[in-house]
């Protein structure tokens, strides 16, 4: 028989949401709109014009969710604060039940010994400071600041691990860029603006934090960093390479790690923007020291140049839309990587999370990493009996957890994992059509079925190691 997989003692097993994909209750207890809940009532922004107004109810069966947890044996969770749930405005006092609710779910999380690890900002902007001008403006960035006080104030004698942002590339270049998220704009200028201002926010927010925090509490930040991979070795192709990287991983960990923007960003996006937004002594702000980096992975990207005369392939698994993303960088073109997808059209190929943590180890030695997110949607329905059997999602956790044991044993500092997602929940602009929990929600009645994942999961947390795979 084979050796099981053991992962180093302490490994943390974890699951992760964001506010607006599972909470619903959007107009309780003083909370306004966010940029998602304006969107997903824009008709034709979100697959059947869902929102996350009721979403999967979490806001009050928070208690419940977190018992599901505790029967599952996981030890961290990650959420994120909904901004406008604390503070409506975006400015000013916070609302005492807002942050009331936050308490009381790390409360409950502590009482079943589960550790509770907080995102400031997974994406809901307060619509007012849209209004005001959004990402693409400085002055959010000020504002980001302040909230972190304010959450950092209030959960910070009980929450010691932080994370700013989850993936500023998403809320700058799908939200400015291409359009598919929120607030939709399609402005390629406005894009890198809103990438500076989010990595000024960063650097900012974990002043902040540190301001507020117990000196024991750890600060992070979570990157959807990119595995870019050249179609062929053609100076075209390595060159689209090279321009993707800078645009999807240098423009925040260039700064966020190493102090300064990569030179040949600017040259790249020069007639786009002469980057004025960048203000003397930003750089020093962003490069703030960090205790952890939070990695999320889902699947890798192949690029290569245009073909003279082709247009630019737009479906490149970044959703449908006529704009690109890529300012700059419009005529690459996203091929698709060979091999099995999941619901959403993305590749399964592990070697591309091994591959970027590695990248990481190098990239920021010493720094502990997390795995923030990985996980897989699949079209899972309840059998005869209201069982739910998905075995391709236990074969795409196996897969990307032999993965990281793989950089473990190749040096790596991994010390946790948070699977994608606890539970079905608003896959933005997907709305509820693509499901990635391992806990599966009927919308009707809001029951939650744990899948035959989250019990493959719950054993290998438990044992912290992989058996043998073993299909359902
Ligand atoms: C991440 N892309 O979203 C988010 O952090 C989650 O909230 C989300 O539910 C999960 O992954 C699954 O999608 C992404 O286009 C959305 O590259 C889009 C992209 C990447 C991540």
């Amino acid at each position: 028989m084979p050796e099981p997989i053991t992962f180093p003692n302490g490994f943390l097993w974890g699951s992760a949401t964001s506010a607006y994909q599972i909470e619903g209750a959007v107009r309780e207890d003083g909370r306004t709109p966010s940029i998602w809940d304006t969107f997903s009532h824009t008709p034709g922004r979100t697959d059947g014009g869902d929102t996350g107004d009721v979403a999967v109810d979490h806001y009050h069966r928070y208690r419940d969710d977190v018992a599901l947890m505790a029967d599952l044996g996981l030890g961290a969770y990650r959420f994120s604060v909904s901004w406008s749930r604390v503070q409506p405005t975006g400015r000013g006092p916070a609302v005492q039940r807002g942050l009331d609710f936050y308490r009381r779910l790390v409360d409950e999380l502590l009482a079943k010994g589960i550790e509770p690890a907080v995102t400031l900002y997974h994406w809901d902007l307060p619509q007012e400071l849209e209004d005001a001008g959004g990402w693409p403006v400085r002055e959010t960035a000020y504002r980001f600041a302040e909230y972190a006080t304010i959450v950092g104030e209030a959960l910070g004698d009980r929450v010691e691990s932080w994370i700013t942002l989850n993936e500023p590339w998403c809320s700058a270049f799908l939200g400015y860029g291409s359009g598919v998220h929120a607030p939709g704009r399609t402005e390629p200028a406005a894009t890198l603006h809103a990438a500076h201002h989010l990595n000024l926010a960063h650097g900012l927010g974990t002043q902040a934090l540190r301001a507020a925090l117990p000196a024991r509490a750890r600060v992070a930040v979570s990157l959807n960093s990119s595995v870019v991979r050249a179609a062929s070795e053609t100076p075209g192709d390595l060159d689209a390479r090279r321009r993707i990287d800078n645009l999807a991983n240098g423009v925040f960990h260039g700064p966020m790690l190493h102090g300064a923007y990569p030179e040949d960003l600017f040259a790249d996006t020069a007639r786009i923007t002469d980057w004025s937004c960048v203000q003397d002594g930003d750089l020093a702000v962003i490069h703030q020291p960090m205790d952890a980096l939070g990695l999320n992975y889902y699947t890798p990207s192949l690029v290569s140049a245009a073909e003279a005369g082709a247009g630019s392939a737009r479906n490149d698994g970044h959703g449908a839309s006529d704009h690109s993303p890529w300012p700059g960088a419009e005529d690459v073109v996203f091929q698709q990587t060979p091999g099995e997808r999941t619901a959403m059209g993305w590749t399964i190929d592990p070697t591309g999370l091994h591959e970027l943590i590695m990248r990481y180890t190098r990239e920021a030695p010493g720094l502990p990493l997390y795995i923030t997110e990985n996980g897989a949607a699949y079209d899972d329905k309840p059998d005869p009996e209201g069982r739910v059997h998905d075995p391709e999602r236990i074969a795409y956790l196996h897969g990307h957890l032999a993965a990281v044991r793989r950089a473990i044993t190749d040096g790596a500092d991994v010390r946790g994992y948070y699977l994608w997602s606890l539970l079905d929940n608003f896959e933005w602009s997907y709305g509820y059509s693509k499901r990635f929990g391992a806990v599966y929600v009927d919308y009707e009645t809001q029951a939650r079925i744990p899948k035959s994942s989250a019990q493959w999961y719950a054993r290998v947390a438990r044992a912290g190691a992989l058996p043998e795979l073993a299909l359902d």
